[in-house]
């Protein structure tokens, strides 16, 4: 058939939704535009797949919060048909048929924790670890969260999926612990999560697993982190009694951070954007600020998506305590990290 559908949000994560066309369900799939000279608008999306078919092109699918923008680019125009979620029945189609197939994945148990390295800089030994949720498809192969974590959201099915994975990761964490590699762990917490009482999902797992609240880092987006008026805000504080730590995923500098005692955050994340800019001075010299202004003020910084040695040269010379990333670990499942991990406490024991 040849056809498939792009969904790239703009402000949001990238997604894969199923769209119906005709009698059939077709997966939407990530791929690039490179805008061409003249557009023309479609008044239904029928007729925006037979153009596609005719010229053996993708469709591609954009949507912010209310509008979807599906697009097919061919021969330097750009054919253009827009939908309000008002009227949006293909996209009310694709959640239902996604929370189906997901909740059979859960079933099938499809769903994976990986880990990612989080290393120390002073001596580039692994001190922690994030989970990253992974679907192991069928058929589709390895796939990662932000092709799903969409329909999860909206469909709630991320309460169910995040409290199996916070059981998962603190049992794993326990297990490298209890064989002599004291690792600590980061977690993803949505907005929504966050608006759901988390506190009892986690004590849970901390209880059931008989992992220190200390060795939990709970990551929040900037929002939530700053917003102090916002729901998720109380979560933080609840979370920050229980002696877990609280980090800002992604962050880019846009919220200004006061001392630590003031927030319920003790870690920054810097976000793989901002590190991505370092080779503009400008760029460079915000970084080093935002990292010698946290440490000064108390608050820990771990750099996000170090692809490169140049980056971790300056990240090492800005004296960066922790980095992530590509050029340090990929995320890994548990099986592979035990190697890695255990040679690491051979050749460097920590001594307690
Ligand atoms: O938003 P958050 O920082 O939690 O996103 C983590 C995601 O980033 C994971 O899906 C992980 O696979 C990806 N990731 C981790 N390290 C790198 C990196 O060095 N480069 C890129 N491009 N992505 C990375
Ligand atoms: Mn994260």
């Amino acid at each position: 058939m040849g056809i498939y559908f792009s969904q790239m949000a703009r402000q949001s994560q990238a997604a894969v939704i199923r769209v119906k066309y005709g009698s059939m369900l077709v997966d939407v799939k990530e791929q690039l535009l490179n805008l061409p000279m003249h557009e023309v608008s479609i008044n239904a999306i029928d007729d925006l797949a037979k153009l596609a078919e005719r010229h053996n092109s993708v469709i591609l699918h954009f949507a912010t919060e209310n509008d979807h923008d599906y697009l097919v680019q061919a021969d330097q125009i750009v054919y253009h048909y827009s939908l309000n979620d008002m009227d949006g029945s293909a996209v009310v189609i694709s959640y239902a048929q996604n929370k189906r197939e997901l909740l059979q994945a859960i079933e099938n148990n499809e769903f994976k924790v990986y880990y990612q390295p989080i290393v120390s800089l002073v001596d580039r030994k692994i001190i922690g670890v994030e989970a990253l949720l992974r679907w192991q498809h069928p058929e589709n192969g390895l796939v990662p969260a932000n092709e799903f974590i969409l329909t999860a959201e909206k469909t709630g099915l991320i309460d169910k999926l995040g409290e199996w994975m916070l059981q998962i990761a603190c049992q794993q964490i326990k297990t490298w612990q209890e064989a002599g590699v004291p690792l600590k762990l980061a977690v993803n917490l949505s907005q929504r999560q966050l608006e759901r009482a988390p506190d009892r999902v986690i004590a849970n797992a901390l209880q059931n697993t008989g992992l220190g609240p200390d060795a939990l880092q709970v990551e929040v987006s900037e929002s939530n982190a700053f917003n102090q008026r916002g729901k998720a805000y109380r979560s933080l504080q609840e979370i920050n009694k229980l002696g877990i730590h609280i980090s800002v995923d992604d962050y880019s500098g846009n919220y200004p951070f006061s001392p630590l005692e003031e927030q319920p955050f003790d870690t920054l994340k810097i976000d793989r954007k901002v590190l991505q800019k370092v080779n503009n001075p400008n760029d460079a010299q915000n970084v080093h600020s935002m990292i010698s202004s946290a440490i000064s003020q108390g608050i820990n910084v771990i750099a996000e998506g170090v692809e490169t040695e140049e980056q971790l040269n300056f990240l090492s010379s800005n004296l960066c305590p922790q980095a992530q990333g590509y050029l340090l670990g990929r995320p890994a499942p548990a099986e592979e990290l035990t190697l890695v991990l255990l040679d690491q406490e051979i050749s460097s024991p920590i001594l307690c």
